[in-house]
């Protein structure tokens, strides 16, 4: 049987978690995913797994899958079953008379990190090639999207440069804004193991307002306010250079721009960004001589980084200070964003986000779209140039009316986009909410005129990209429960109905692979001697680049050669500002909201798997005790927490993890499984410029016991 390893049905696959991507091998009984270890041969986990990897047979007992197609004949009826047919020609008669009646941008696709790459590519190739919008997003808008746009500002390319590998030989890491242990706890593990191994070789350094259990093994703990981690690393550069750390040889060389982020340090000395951040001086200073002389220095970073309306900034910062000091392109260095979810990069790659086509091509470029049109087979002019709405503009979009068919695909955007409620009433005013997921009842699936049921993890084949671009095939182990179908087979059906069956007619899931992989010929990140073959045949999958005879790259820019036109890495200088979301006397705390370690997202997986549910039951607030004593709230009472856009309520946790004048809540109980209400109720949709990424990590809040 292809895939199959070790012998009597035990088939290879990634868990369907996070970016780590851990291999796994699984085994089905009567069509079904009974039992799951990790790959011993996978060298990212080498057969280890956390909870949610282990626990993942669980999800199959879930009563609330979608197994068949549900139509909504009219806003405020009922939800009634459906042969596929009917679904199918009731979402493409809609999308048609949509396009006829206001044209192509009144349709949009909202796809997710979770799904396959190659649904990214065919959800992206109707969208822009065929219906011509490129109203095409993923809800990696919400965690990639600062990274990306700095990444591309920097290195000229959407390059990830450093390795898993990385950090069995760094000496210093310096964590920003993760919480490793429970986000991603295969690779804490190896952190861990690295730092014992290393003894006093070894650094820590981790900045989060939350002393998390990944502080836990920090050599420095730097408890920044949170937003204002681009003050403190304009500070740190500046600290560095006064150290000796700067690597003058690499800047001359490799790099541009130098002069400018050097004059925009003046001012930003310790004691500066010492008020700005709530540190004391001396920790700034600690923290840069160990960066200056300890390296090689690995930065690791994610959400607290990039769901910022200063999310590019702060990338850029981190990004300056691995330039600034030669840590990227060498063993154990490198600017490292973390992938969240299992194929975020996929996305990336295949063309997700608004911006962007397949293999790393941007719709605002004129020769891509052309490159793009004629590989695609449609008109010249077929693709628009006009920037498609991102995820983040949506529910402005559908409240203003131009969009008038959504169609959302394995993302919940009712529980996880930022004010929730605001969210549900634009999602309420469309003429067709289309919703292709897993399960029901889900926070969006409730909204839904036509519900699309989905094949899951392990009842489908395809491949997935790793936070350390390692491209891996998902084999389908189990069977599609009811009438659930594979994403990309929803898509080709939609298309055909569409009057595309032509380029929408796919024998199986590799021919699609086969096809895009033609559009990272040439490019930064050419696949081309990839084939399922190869990855079938491997334990390990693929880091990209793989050429035709050429070889793969587990550590990119080794001969400092960036993707810009000059070769050179730029620098550009990061502004400071405040979050957007004023702290007034009326709203005086900052809340920060995150995940907790056995829980994924909005909970219709991992809240099913009762193993999962032990260690946290419901939904806390962190408050510190300086905070919760005058106002009278005591541990494991009630409170209730309201913004300037609505309230939410949860017991009470007073500890000393947050700093005072910050409080934290997990956003995954969503209004399906919290009768206080979900988190997101209270977040703010102010988004990043640049990146358009919403600042999901920083709220002006008032709390009162009840
Ligand atoms: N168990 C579990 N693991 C997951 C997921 C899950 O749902 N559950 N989701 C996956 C996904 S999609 C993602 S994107 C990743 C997210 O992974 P992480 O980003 O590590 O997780 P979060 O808890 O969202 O946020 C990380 C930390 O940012 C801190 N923070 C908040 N504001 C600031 C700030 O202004 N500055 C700094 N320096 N820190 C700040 C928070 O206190 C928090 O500890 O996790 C992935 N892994
Ligand atoms: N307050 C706050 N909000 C946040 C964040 C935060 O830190 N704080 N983080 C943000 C981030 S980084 C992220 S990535 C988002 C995540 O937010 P979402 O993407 O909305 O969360 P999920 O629960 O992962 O939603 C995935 C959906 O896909 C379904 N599904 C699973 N597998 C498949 C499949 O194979 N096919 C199909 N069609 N469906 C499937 C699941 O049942 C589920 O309904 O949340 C964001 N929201
Ligand atoms: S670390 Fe991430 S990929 Fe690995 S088993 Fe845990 S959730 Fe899955
Ligand atoms: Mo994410």
């Amino acid at each position: 049987m292809p895939g199959e390893r070790g012998g009597k049905g035990w088939l290879r696959s990634i868990c369907c978690y996070c970016g780590t991507g851990c291999g796994i091998l699984a085994q089905a009984r009567d069509g079904v995913v009974t039992k799951v270890k990790g790959d011993p041969d996978h060298p990212v986990n080498r057969g280890r797994l956390c909870a949610k990897g282990a626990l993942l047979p669980a999800i199959f007992e879930s009563e609330d899958r979608l197994l068949r197609p549900a139509i909504r004949e009219s806003k405020g009826g009922a939800l009634a079953p459906a042969s596929w047919d009917e679904a199918i020609d009731r979402v493409a008669g809609a999308i048609r008379s949509a396009v006829e009646q206001h044209g192509p941008h009144s349709v949009m696709l909202y796809g997710s990190g979770q799904f396959h790459t190659e649904d990214y590519y065919l959800f992206g190739k109707l969208a822009k090639g065929y219906i011509g919008t490129n109203n095409q997003d993923t809800n990696s808008r919400l965690c990639m999207a600062s990274t990306v746009a700095a990444y591309n500002l920097a290195f000229g390319s959407d390059s990830p440069p450093a390795s898993f590998a990385d950090i069995e030989q760094a000496n210093t890491f310096l964590i920003l804004g993760a919480n490793i242990e429970a986000c991603h706890p295969i690779l804490f593990d190896r952190i861990k193991a690295r730092k014992r191994r290393g003894g006093d070789d070894v650094r820590v350094i981790v900045v989060d307002p939350r002393r998390t259990r990944t502080a836990e093994i920090a050599d420095l703990y730097l408890p920044v306010k949170p937003g204002t981690d681009v003050a403190l690393l304009q500070s740190l550069l500046f600290e560095v250079r006064l150290a000796g750390g700067l690597d003058e040889a690499f800047i001359a060389e490799h790099t541009n721009s130098w002069d400018e982020v050097a004059a925009s340090l003046a001012g930003w000395s310790a004691e500066r960004a010492a008020d700005l951040t709530g540190l004391a001086a001396q920790e700034i200073v600690d923290a840069a001589r160990i960066i200056a002389s300890n390296g090689p220095v690995l930065t690791l970073w994610t959400m607290g980084a990039s769901q910022s309306t200063s999310g590019v900034d702060k990338n850029l910062a981190l990004i300056n200070l691995s330039l600034a000091t030669g840590n990227i392109g060498r063993p154990g260095a490198g600017p490292f964003s973390l992938t969240g979810q299992p194929n975020a990069m996929g996305g990336r790659e295949a063309g997700g986000l608004a911006p962007t086509l397949p293999g790393h091509r941007l719709v605002a470029d004129a020769q891509d779209r052309a490159d793009v049109e004629a590989a695609w087979g449609v008109a010249p002019g077929s693709i628009a140039s006009l920037p498609g709405v991102t995820a983040s503009e949506m529910v402005e979009a559908l409240e203003r009316g131009e969009l008038k068919v959504v169609w959302v695909a394995a993302t919940n955007p009712v529980a996880s986009l930022p004010n929730s409620e605001r969210v549900r009433a634009a999602f309420a005013k469309a003429e067709l909410v289309v919703v292709q997921d897993a399960y029901h009842p889900t926070e969006t699936g409730e909204l839904a005129d036509v519900l699309l049921p989905a094949a899951q993890w392990s009842e489908r084949t395809g491949t997935m990209t790793n936070s350390e671009r390692r491209i891996c095939l998902l084999e389908a182990v189990g069977e599609a429960p009811g009438e659930a179908l594979p994403d990309w087979q929803i898509i080709s059906r939609v298309a055909a109905a569409l009057g595309y069956a032509e380029a929408f007619s796919y024998g199986d899931v590799e021919e699609i692979f086969a096809e895009y992989r033609e559009f990272t010929r040439g490019q930064d990140l050419d696949i081309t001697g990839v084939s399922y073959e190869l990855l079938r045949a491997s334990s390990s999958g693929v880091q990209w680049p793989l050429p035709e005879g050429g070889r793969e790259l587990p550590r990119l820019f080794e001969g400092a050669a960036f993707a810009t036109p000059d070769g050179r890495a730029r620098f550009h200088v990061p502004t400071y500002r405040e979050p957007d979301d004023a702290l007034t006397e009326g709203y005086p705390l900052s809340l920060v909201t995150g995940r907790v370690k056995d829980q994924w997202h909005t909970m219709t997986r991992t809240g099913s798997v009762p193993k999962l549910n032990k260690s946290e039951v419901e939904p806390v607030v962190e408050i510190h005790p300086a905070d919760a004593r005058p106002l009278g709230i005591r541990n494991g009472r009630p409170l209730r927490v309201s913004s300037r856009r609505g309230s939410f309520q949860a017991r009470a946790r007073v500890d000393r993890t947050v700093r005072p004048g910050t409080v934290w809540a997990p956003f995954h109980w969503g209004a399906l499984h919290h009768v206080g209400g979900p988190v997101n109720a209270v977040t703010n949709e102010a988004f990043d410029p640049r990146s358009k990424q919403p600042e999901l990590k920083f709220a002006a809040v008032r709390v009162e016991p009840l």
